[in-house]
């Protein structure tokens, strides 16, 4: 099993500031906690963090024929992409969506997200652990 593990402009500042929002780890604590996880379970993962839309929507094509499930945070693009939404269909892979915030309990125009039109599962507000719970649900439901 291959599972993509994409996320979205200014997650590469994650651990820098605003960790009160965002927690204190970066995004390569967080991969390499997934990848430990993903040696026990014989899951391959494949890591893409990007600032730029099109950049995203290509990595998320690339997932076609090449990946068995999606795991996205599309950041700021979750509330603006019909792009990124519409890479998300045209691949049509299980994919799910998390927020490492609660997204609802924040200002108004976080409460709406493309990807949740398309995404099965949405987790929100877990922190990195919402990563983890991610990859659990793709990987159950692949077995
Ligand atoms: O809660 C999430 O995971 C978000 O997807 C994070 C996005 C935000 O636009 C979404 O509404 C919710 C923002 C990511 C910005 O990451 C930063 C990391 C460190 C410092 C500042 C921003």
């Amino acid at each position: 099993m291959k599972i993509f593990i994409i996320n979205g402009p200014n997650l590469n500042m994650l651990g820098i500031r605003e960790p009160d929002i965002y927690g204190k780890k970066d995004l390569g604590s967080i991969e390499s906690m997934i990848k430990l996880k993903a040696a026990k379970e014989d899951v391959e993962v494949e890591f893409y963090q990007s600032n730029h839309e099109g950049d995203l929507v290509d990595f998320i094509q690339k997932a076609y024929g090449r990946a068995d499930g999606i795991i996205i945070n599309p950041a700021a693009y979750t509330h603006t992409s019909l792009a990124i939404l519409d890479a998300l269909k045209a691949v049509d892979l299980p994919t799910v969506e998390v927020h490492l915030s609660d997204v609802d309990a924040r200002e108004d125009f976080r409460k709406f997200s493309y990807v949740s039109l398309y995404a099965e599962k949405v987790i929100k507000g877990k922190g990195d652990q919402g990563y983890l719970e991610a990859f659990d649900y793709l990987v159950d439901k692949y077995k």
